[in-house]
């Protein structure tokens, strides 16, 4: 075992070019665009993970923009701000450029420029001595992103069967697996939404606009000018809360209440489509009988929602059913109870009749596209459950906290890490005194990133990639409502001495001797295996960069059809046996949210349209959009504060810890028991040179930290701040 020092690549290598605020003044100097000769590469977004394509269009082999693809359902033709900002990604002087190594001279730990020879060559030398002394299952990957999978492929040829992303976990877990028990699918990427003919929206959280998911908005969008009527559950007035006929203030954590409450009064009122619910569902009269005990009356004593309120919404939604979306949310771990949550989120669409209905939630279908035809993979020997310790049953995939705790002390099941594109220290909340548990105890990291993220100062290896407008990737196949194929590939080279991901783990992979699961040179080579098995080929989709193929199977369910779901029983799931038998609540019970302690106030979060996550705040040119993130209080907090706009205050948490100065922002559209502030800032990387200490970072202040029992999610929302002078 040894102990690493958490290393600040700034005084550690040569950071080399302008300060990035030089790009900002010399992109005003920049000649008219549009005079010279003008070509174009068609790419798939990376600067977020709705996958928007596009094209990076290019005047006299200078980057001009990325522009969205005409005819792309996930963008509209157009790109979002960051999407746009994707150039400042490319451009960013602050990149990672060489491989480094961590090096100890006299005592002292420091990163050391190398070449990738020999990079690669420690990277393979530390993943062989972890397989010879404990075996290849003991090496666990976290990755986010499309460029995770060469990884994953990597991997999975060597024997390791523990994958962990945040995607999951810290994100879209308890609402897939809430919809699955329920529908016997989850709800999928891009969302099934079909906003554009939906009569009844409802936001329960999801800010979409802040949370700017390019087609969701546009679809949102679409459905505001039919005059739909919007309904919007959250304790901040968002933006879609401005645009809503409803807004409902609620009492934060208390959302599964007022859940329960429309399923009384849709039960109470035969609102619900009963048609639908005979044909399709299971369960019903448990749940009747469940619901009975939770009329309107009762939700608003937690919720502070009026009863009146609730049943005029709950009207509101039968009326349109069942073209009334009631949407499953994205960023879906909250308060603990999550995947109960979700669950009330889907029975309430199947009360509506919404599943697989027009305006509600579309039956999702993929393109048929053909594995490339590698060996199949050994079995590992363990499994990321191994973490698990029998805890989250129906979680399908690594709960990254989990592997994290498994990673620690000399006992530890996982002796070695592959880290790609995951910021984790920034990412899991809780982690950080974890994360330098692990990190003492393992006998190796290796960290696959495009900038110096804090993550990079864990590793024993860095390695640099380029960015996605400079490499191939997966193909896009995601199942829109129209199956759809997209390409992303290099428009530029790649910059200084960073490398696409295939390549990197395309050359690990040969060092490791899994020749036979590389057996391509270039990744091109697969795409265009694939695509020639569906009729195209890569050279078409250089060209034409987006391909739409025709539907196999319905985009609804036809009137009176019968339908076998892939749940156990083959209905819909509204009393779940599944849950039952695993020692859960087989119909969603609501717990009370923790009380908040006097003096203290709700840390809420969320996004902002110019960012994503940790991701972005660096890049140059969003950076010139939004500096730093703000703290939002009610003038009511304000005035008991003594708190102005504009002025710098500290945090610190219900555990003691202290935040950076962040700026306050007094406004009414926060309730007086919480604060809310954007997520993505505070860097404690000072190799982020524009962002280095500029704004707060929530995680920082996620000590409390409740796991889903059912799959294991880390909720992020049980903390609590008070104020603490900037100047004090
Ligand atoms: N610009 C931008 N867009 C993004 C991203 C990004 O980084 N930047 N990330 C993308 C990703 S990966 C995801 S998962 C999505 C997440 O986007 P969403 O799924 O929309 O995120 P949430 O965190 O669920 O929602 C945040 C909202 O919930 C409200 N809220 C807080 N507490 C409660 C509560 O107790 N009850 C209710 N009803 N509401 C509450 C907050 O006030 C805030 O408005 O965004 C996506 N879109
Ligand atoms: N406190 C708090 N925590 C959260 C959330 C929150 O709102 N608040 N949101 C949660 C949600 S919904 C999600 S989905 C997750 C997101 O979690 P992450 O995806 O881990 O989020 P980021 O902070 O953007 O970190 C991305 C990392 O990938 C690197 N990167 C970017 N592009 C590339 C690339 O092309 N190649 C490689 N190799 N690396 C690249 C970045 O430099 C950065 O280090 O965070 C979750 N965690
Ligand atoms: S929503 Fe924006 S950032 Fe995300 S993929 Fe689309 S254009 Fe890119
Ligand atoms: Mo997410």
């Amino acid at each position: 075992m040894k102990r690493r020092d958490f290393l600040k690549l700034s005084a550690t290598f040569g950071a080399g070019g302008a300060l990035p605020l030089g790009l900002i003044s010399g992109c005003a100097e920049h000649p008219l665009p549009g005079s010279g000769r003008v070509t174009r590469t068609p790419t798939v977004c990376d600067m977020c993970f709705w996958k928007c394509a596009g094209w990076v269009v290019q005047e006299d082999g200078e980057p001009w923009k990325v522009v969205g693809h005409a005819g792309d359902l996930h963008s509209g033709g157009r790109l979002c701000t960051r999407g746009t900002g994707g150039i400042g990604a490319y451009l960013d002087p602050d990149r990672l450029r060489r491989p480094l190594v961590r090096v100890e001279d006299h005592g002292r730990q420091r990163f050391k420029e190398v070449s990738w020879e020999e990079a690669l060559d420690t990277v393979a030398h530390g993943l062989k001595r972890v397989a010879e002394r404990h075996g290849a299952d003991r090496v666990a990957l976290f990755s986010h992103g499309a460029g995770g999978h060469h990884f994953k492929h990597l991997l999975r040829a060597f024997g390791s069967g523990s994958f962990a992303a945040p995607s999951y976990a810290q994100c879209r877990g308890p609402r897939e697996v809430g919809f699955q028990l329920t529908f016997g699918e989850g709800v999928g990427s891009p969302d099934r939404t079909d906003m554009a003919h939906s009569r009844c929206i409802v936001l329960i959280g999801s800010h979409i606009g802040e949370n700017l998911h390019n087609g969701q908005v546009q679809t949102l969008t679409e459905a505001l000018y039919r005059e739909v009527t919007l309904i919007t559950v959250d304790p901040r007035f968002s933006v879609v809360a401005s645009k809503s006929r409803y807004w409902l203030p609620i009492k934060p954590g208390t959302d599964l209440a007022l859940l329960l409450a429309w399923m009384h009064v849709l039960i109470d009122e035969e609102l619900y489509d009963r048609d639908y619910i005979q044909r399709y569902a299971t369960g019903f009269e448990p749940l009747a009988e469940h619901v009975r005990q939770f009329p309107p009356e009762w939700a608003y004593l937690e919720t502070g929602i009026a009863p009146q309120t609730i049943r005029e919404t709950a009207r509101e939604m039968a009326r349109a059913a069942p073209a009334t979306l009631v949407h499953p949310g994205r960023h879906t771990t909250w308060w603990g109870d999550d995947t109960q949550r979700a669950r009330a989120i889907a029975i309430l669409n199947a009360l509506l009749g919404s599943w697989g209905r027009k305006g509600g939630l579309y039956l999702q279908e993929r393109v048929d596209l053909p594995k490339y035809p590698y060996p199949p993979y050994p079995k590992p020997k363990s499994t990321f459950k191994a973490a698990h310790r029998g805890r989250f049953p129906l979680a399908e995939a690594g709960v990254s906290n989990a592997l994290v705790e498994a990673s620690i002390g000399r006992d530890a099941h996982y002796k070695a890490w592959v880290v790609y594109g995951t910021n984790l220290p920034v990412t899991i909340p809780g982690v950080r005194p974890l994360l330098k548990a692990a990190i003492d105890s393992l006998d190796f990291v290796v960290v696959i990133d495009t900038m110096p993220a804090e993550i990079t100062g864990y590793a024993d290896v860095v390695l640099p990639e380029c960015t996605y407008l400079e490499r191939y990737d997966e193909l896009r196949n995601a199942p829109e409502r129209r199956p759809s194929l997209a390409l992303r590939m290099p428009a530029f080279a790649p910059r200084h001495e960073t490398k696409p991901g295939w390549w990197i783990a395309r050359e690990i992979g040969l060092r490791l001797g899994l020749d036979r699961y590389f057996p391509w040179k270039d990744y091109a080579e697969v795409l265009d295996w694939q695509l020639r098995k569906v009729g195209s080929s890569l050279e078409e989709m250089q060209r034409i960069g987006l391909k739409h193929f025709p539907r196999q199977t319905p985009l609804y369910l036809a009137e009176g059809e019968d339908y076998p779901f892939a749940t156990p029983s083959g209905k819909i799931e509204l009393y779940s046996r599944t849950l039952a038998q695993a020692g859960f609540d087989p119909m969603p019970r609501y717990t009370p949210p923790p009380e908040r302690p006097a003096g203290y106030y709700h840390l809420n979060y969320g996004r902002m349209p110019a960012h994503t996550f940790s991701r972005t705040t660096n890049n140059p040119l969003l950076f010139q959009l939004a500096p730093e993130n703000v703290l939002w209080v009610n003038p009511i907090t304000a005035e008991q504060w003594g708190l102005r706009t504009g002025q710098r205050v500290r945090l610190k948490n219900q555990d003691g810890v202290v935040s950076l100065p962040i700026r306050v922002r007094v406004t009414e559209r926060i309730r007086p028991d919480s604060v809310f502030m954007a997520h993505g800032f505070g860097h404690r990387s000072p190799r982020l040179r524009l962002t280095f200490q500029v704004g707060v970072d929530d995680s920082a202040l996620m000590t409390h930290v409740p796991l889903d029992p059912i799959m294991g999610a880390t909720a992020m929302r049980a903390n609590f701040v008070t104020f603490v002078k900037a100047d004090a």
